[in-house]
């Protein structure tokens, strides 16, 4: 019998495996409001075919998920999350799993938070408000995280440090612009976390 086939054989890729020599593998969330670009960011970055669990917006949404200023292409939503894998060398391995920033997903939050060793939280700066109740949630549980600001086309531009006072980030919080359709820039932002993160440990007065 021949075997044989143009067809790609069933079960796990080669690029999917976990390289033999991974050491650690340390989970990240990344966050934000609606429509902010989670879904885009990890979906660039990731080396495992994403996970995500986008639904076609409903007239269900309705009223309920505020689309007004979020990019005409936006059709669909996450309704759990997104999950992705990148490496950032031979032996870290960040997972990450990008969060429903709709407000009646919050309940999601604490099985996701779980484990989780920092977050990235993307703001658009035309829409800043839809990240303060995420902000708020992320350092009432002491969540360290770094803020990437998302860059869409028609968004109004201000130096970071005026977003920093606008979000009320402390001056320890990395702020950094990103392009989150950009498989480097979203990797910028991750390495970002980690630098920071990384400074956290060996200053932990930084935080
Ligand atoms: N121009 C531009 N569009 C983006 C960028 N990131 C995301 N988008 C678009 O913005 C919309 C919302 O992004 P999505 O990742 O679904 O947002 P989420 O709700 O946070 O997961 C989508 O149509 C994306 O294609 C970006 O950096 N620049
Ligand atoms: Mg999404």
């Amino acid at each position: 019998m021949d075997f044989r086939s143009s067809e790609p054989p069933a079960g796990p890729r080669d690029e999917d495996a976990l390289p033999a020599t991974a050491a650690a593998a340390v989970k990240v969330v990344i966050v934000g409001g609606f429509g902010v670009g989670k879904t885009t960011l990890v979906g660039s970055v990731s080396e495992i075919r994403p996970l995500t669990t986008e639904e076609t917006m409903t007239q269900a949404g309705v009223g309920v998920d505020d689309t007004a200023g979020v990019e005409r292409s936006k059709r669909s939503t996450t309704v759990a999350m997104d999950f992705g894998r990148i490496s950032i060398n031979d032996e870290l391995v960040l997972y990450l799993f990008g969060t429903p920033g709709q407000e009646r997903f919050w309940f999601l939050w604490r099985g996701l938070f779980e484990g989780a060793l920092g977050a990235v939280v993307l703001v658009d700066t035309r829409r800043l408000e839809v990240s303060f109740d995420v902000l708020g949630r992320l350092e009432e549980r002491g969540v360290p995280f770094v803020v990437a600001v998302n860059s869409f086309p028609d968004a109004p531009q201000y130096p970071l440090e005026e977003l920093r006072g606008a979000l009320d980030l402390p001056a320890s919080v990395p702020i950094v612009l990103c392009d989150a359709r950009r498989r480097d820039s979203s990797r910028d932002v991750l390495m970002t976390l980690m630098r920071y993160l990384h400074s956290l440990a060996v200053t932990p007065e930084a935080s």
